[in-house]
């Protein structure tokens, strides 16, 4: 059988980049309530905060730098690839640190920092700079409408049809930095194991899902993530 990898990542992949996690100690919906400031009904309500909220941390991310666990995941999907391997990684991200580090075969399921789009007319633009509620979308010509291409709660993730579609069939599934509190997202590694997959759990700590794991490895991401990449490689395609 084919060996199909499928990553799942996580706010603690990036929190060595010096990005917030959510739900840790100091986390970032331990200070801003995500109800008014991840949500639909939030947007609606006061689409001023929200967008400071947002425009605040990307200009943060454009300081921020992909650290050696991003890096080690772009290097071990190049290497998975060329073993004849199928390899998919999912992040819950928003950043774009995945992608500057060199991943490819990706879906950020919960939407990019880096992008806006509109309400109006669904068109997606990239977005580097703060963007605000009297701005008007260039394809359409209408404002009120621009948001960040953020998935917030009470909204359909991206990408789902195809991650179900891989986890239906997968050999090796692993969440790296991820509390596994937020669902489906929480229910991978259940769905990977009902395929056969051998599963692993990369964080700090055991998260929501831990007991849907065979097998886990904790501590910092930059530390832990490496090893993995070099061992989980070597079980796979061992002559
Ligand atoms: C959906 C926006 C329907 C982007 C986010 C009531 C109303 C509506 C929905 C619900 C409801 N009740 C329940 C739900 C479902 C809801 C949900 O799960 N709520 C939970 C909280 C109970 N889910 C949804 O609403 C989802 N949509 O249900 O639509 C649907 C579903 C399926 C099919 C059809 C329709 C939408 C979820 C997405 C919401 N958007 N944020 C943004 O602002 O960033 S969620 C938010 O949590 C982030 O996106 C983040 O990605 C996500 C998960 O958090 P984590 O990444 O895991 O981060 P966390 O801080 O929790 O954990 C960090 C981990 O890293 C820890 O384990 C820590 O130990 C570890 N760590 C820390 N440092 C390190 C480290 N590890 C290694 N090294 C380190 N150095």
């Amino acid at each position: 059988m084919t060996p199909s990898l499928l990553i799942l990542t996580g706010a603690g992949i990036s929190a060595e980049s010096g990005l917030g996690t959510f739900r840790d100690t100091d986390g970032i919906w331990s200070k801003f309530d995500w109800q008014k400031l991840a949500s639909p009904e939030g947007f609606a309500e006061d689409p001023v905060a929200v967008h400071d909220f947002y425009n605040a941390r990307r200009a943060g991310l454009l300081d921020a730098r992909p650290n050696a666990a991003h890096a080690a995941l772009a290097t071990l999907e190049a290497a998975w690839v060329r073993s004849g391997g199928e390899f998919l990684l999912v992040t819950q991200n928003i950043d774009d640190l995945h992608g500057r580090a060199g991943s490819e075969r990706m879906i950020h399921m919960h939407g990019e920092l880096l992008r806006a789009r509109c309400a109006m007319c669904g068109d997606l633009t990239d977005c580097r700079t703060d963007l605000a509620i009297d701005m008007a979308c260039a394809a359409c010509g209408r404002d009120g409408g621009l948001r960040p291409h953020v998935v917030w709660f009470g909204e359909m993730p991206l990408g789902m049809e195809e991650i179900y579609e891989r986890l239906s069939s997968v050999t090796h599934f692993a969440a790296i930095g991820t509390s596994g509190s937020v669902w489906p997202t929480a229910g991978f590694a259940e769905e990977a194991g009902r395929a056969g997959a051998i599963t692993y759990e990369i964080s700090m700590a055991a998260g929501e899902s831990g007991h849907n794991f065979q097998h886990a490895e904790y501590g910092p991401a930059t530390q832990t993530v490496p090893a993995w990449c070099e061992a989980v490689i070597a079980e796979a395609f061992a002559a």
